[in-house]
C-alpha cells in the first residue's frame, strides 16, 4: 500500500515537471502546446515579446535598469539595488548598458 502510494507520488512529480514553468518567467504552458514543440517555441517567443514590450514603457526598444526594476516590481519582487546591478549586469551580454530583446530573451530563457 505505501509502496503504492510512493509509486503514485513520484509520477505525479514526473507530471508537474512536464508542464511546469520551466525559465521561471511565470507563463505556464497548457498541455496542448507541449506536444508541438515548434510551435511552443513560437508561442513562448510570442509571449517573451508582449513581455518586452510591457516592461519598454519608454519604447526605446531596449529595456534600461529602470525598466527592469519596475517590471520586477510589477512582478512582485522586490529586488534591492545591488542585486538589480548583479542581474543587469548579468544580462547585458554585450555591455551597452540597456538590455535589448535578445539579451532580454536569453536572460529568460536561463
Ligand atoms: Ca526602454
Ligand atoms: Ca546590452
Amino acid at each position: 500500500m505505501e509502496e503504492a502510494k510512493t509509486g503514485s507520488e513520484a509520477m505525479d512529480a514526473a507530471n508537474c515537471a512536464k508542464t511546469q514553468d520551466m525559465n521561471g518567467n511565470g507563463i505556464q504552458r497548457g498541455p496542448i502546446s507541449a506536444k508541438e514543440p515548434a510551435a511552443q517555441s513560437n508561442n513562448n517567443k510570442q509571449e517573451l515579446k508582449l513581455a518586452f514590450a510591457a516592461l519598454d514603457v519608454d519604447k526605446d526598444g531596449v529595456l534600461s535598469k529602470d525598466e527592469m526594476k519596475a517590471g520586477f516590481k510589477m512582478l512582485g519582487f522586490n529586488v534591492s539595488g545591488h542585486m538589480l546591478d548583479a542581474m543587469f549586469e548579468e544580462a547585458d551580454t554585450d555591455g551597452d548598458g540597456v538590455i535589448n530583446f535578445t539579451e532580454f530573451c536569453r536572460v529568460m530563457s536561463l
